[in-house]
């Protein structure tokens, strides 16, 4: 009996062991798939209006339900023209590698089956860029009046997602948006990134990350700063020599590079496929030293050292000696110091062929002829440079864009002065009837670091932390300049001090969504204590894209 006492005992504890393993099992099973099935929706919020989206949608109104993407899920489009066709692929290559559903598309009036729908419309308030959303337990359909609508919805519809749309493997989570409405369109016509090619040269796959990165948030201009005193990056047939001699180099004297036309060309078609124009800058009469490097016929004459100093740049109190010799190729990163001639026979015809060949092979409306820091130039020659500038560049069927100092010659009132330290040449562009782009340095100079201890970048205008970046507001950042004035904002990063794409992105991330917040969403309610918990949880989608950011103290990052 004792044994048999001992033996039950034994069993009686082996049966509370038993049951507490596995009861131990179950909740560490319980606790897993609670682990997962958060980490899977940990990005899924119940509301619509909850999801964060940069920019902030016009009007967004949450609904009953869930709408969810599956194996099965139809790309319908109504409207069989290529345009709305390419768009439907690009929805289709978004979602295909992280969902691993096919996502066929067809051509149809009308839906049978769940999917997302895209739907041409005409609705005069959402004009070229708007878009709608419907997005119900069955459909999602995005009504846009164009294709460039309908691509432009698409980035929403991608933050709409969990984070892991972005990845490029599949992920066996539910791809789910809560339903509800939103209706949307860009408060300013032009919301544009620049990026200076000439300091340190950018290759072509370079540049279309950089396409990728920016198109998430609706910007719809590139600017490319593609020619300064340390290099000549597109190929111009008429002058080989510009570039195969003035590409050579770069800031700090690595082995600079540059565009043929085809490649150019390709950049241009990347940037359409995805709704962004490319306006193409060639900076004269100033920061031309990589021309003149490349033709003496270009040049003035070469320097004489000032008092015996063989300084790294030039001055205004440089003596040139009236010889046209080329000048040397510049590494430095002064600015400044370099012009054109007026009195020079070969200048026009530089100029001439230069916007001509660029012009041919650019589509968009603009071309940027710089026209900044010509500190050397003559003032009266100046103004002469600008008026000719501002001819040859309409002859060749464009609008002459350039720095505001422009607006001290004879712009017209088709011509884009932009803004970036003056407010009197705001004012005088304006007078003469321009128009102003917004990029004040103190402001939306990606290459501006973002305190004393960043790594990179400049500091002359200020320290430019994320919140300082996104409070600020460009109809009411000048006196006497209103809305009606402006054309949009664009953001510059100079390359005086960054090299590589991680660097870029670097600068490039988190202050880039926060321009195009600006340059898209509506005034009235902006705040950053809102809008930094919103780029808080763009972390996710930041590290999914392996993009390289600044993770400011100011940002309440949710990873
Ligand atoms: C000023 S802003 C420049 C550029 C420099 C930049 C550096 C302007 C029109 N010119 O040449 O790269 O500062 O921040």
């Amino acid at each position: 009996m004792c044994q048999d006492t001992r033996a039950s005992r034994i069993i009686i504890i082996f049966k509370v062991d038993y049951y507490s393993f596995m009861h131990q099992r179950i909740s560490t099973l319980i606790f897993f798939t609670l682990f997962l099935f958060s980490c899977g929706n940990k990005h899924e919020y119940s509301e619509l209006s909850a999801v964060p989206i940069i920019p902030q949608p016009v009007y967004v109104e949450s609904g009953r339900g869930v709408f969810e993407l599956t194996k099965n899920s139809i790309i319908y489009v109504d409207s069989a023209t290529p345009e709305w066709l390419t768009v439907a692929e690009a929805l289709a290559e978004k979602i295909r590698p992280s969902t691993g559903f096919a996502m066929n598309i067809l051509v149809a009036q009308q839906p049978t089956l769940p999917g997302i729908r895209l739907t041409s419309v005409n609705d005069p308030e959402l004009a070229t860029e708007g878009y709608h959303l419907n997005i119900t337990e069955k459909l999602l359909t995005v009504s846009a009046n164009t294709a460039q609508g309908a691509f432009r919805a698409i980035q929403t519809i991608r933050q709409l997602l969990p984070a892991s749309i972005e990845l490029p493997s599949r992920q066996d989570i539910s791809w789910r948006i809560p339903a509800g409405v939103i209706r949307d369109f860009p408060g300013y016509s032009y919301r544009g990134a620049m990026l200076d090619i000439a300091r340190h040269f950018f290759s072509v796959s370079e540049v279309k990350r950089f396409i990728d990165l920016i198109s998430l948030y609706k910007i719809n201009y590139l600017h490319l700063h593609l020619s300064d005193d340390q290099g000549w990056r597109i190929e111009i047939k008429s002058w080989p020599n510009l570039t195969l001699h003035g590409g050579k180099t770069e800031v700090g004297g690595g082995e600079g590079g540059y565009y043929t036309q085809e490649q150019y060309k390709e950049i241009i078609k990347y940037a359409q496929e995805r709704y962004i124009t490319i306006v193409p800058e060639i900076d004269m009469p100033g920061h031309i030293n990589s021309a003149l490097a490349s033709y003496g016929e270009l040049n003035g004459g070469t320097i004489v050292p000032v008092e015996g100093r063989i300084t790294n740049a030039v001055n205004s109190n440089t003596i040139l000696d009236g010889k046209s010799k080329p000048t040397e190729l510049y590494t430095g990163i002064e600015v400044g110091w370099s012009t054109l001639r007026l009195e020079k026979k070969a200048t026009f015809r530089f100029v001439e062929d230069v916007i001509r060949e660029i012009s041919a092979i650019t589509p968009g409306p603009y071309f940027h002829i710089g026209g900044d820091e010509a500190q050397v130039t003559k003032k009266e020659d100046y103004i002469q440079f600008i008026d000719r500038f501002r001819q040859i560049v309409k002859a060749n069927k464009k609008i002459m864009m350039g720095w505001e100092e422009i607006a001290q010659a004879g712009i017209d009132t088709a011509s884009i002065a932009q803004f970036w330290h003056s407010p009197n040449y705001a004012l005088m562009a304006v007078e003469k009837g321009g128009k102003l782009l917004m990029s004040p340095a103190e402001k939306a100079y990606l290459d501006m670091s973002y305190d004393s201890t960043s790594s990179f970048g400049l500091h002359w205008a200020a320290f430019i932390e994320v919140d300082s970046a996104y409070s600020w507001n460009p109809a009411t950042y000048i006196d006497g300049i209103s809305r009606e004035n402006i054309i949009g904002i664009e953001a510059p990063l100079w390359s005086e001090t960054i090299s590589n794409m991680d660097e870029v992105e670097y600068l490039l991330f988190p202050r880039l969504p926060g321009y195009a917040e600006i340059g898209w969403s509506q005034e009235k309610g902006r705040s950053w204590e809102e809008y930094r918990v919103r780029l808080g949880k763009q972390e996710r989608r930041f590290k999914a894209m392996k993009i390289n950011f600044y993770r400011s103290k100011l940002v309440p990052w949710t990873n």
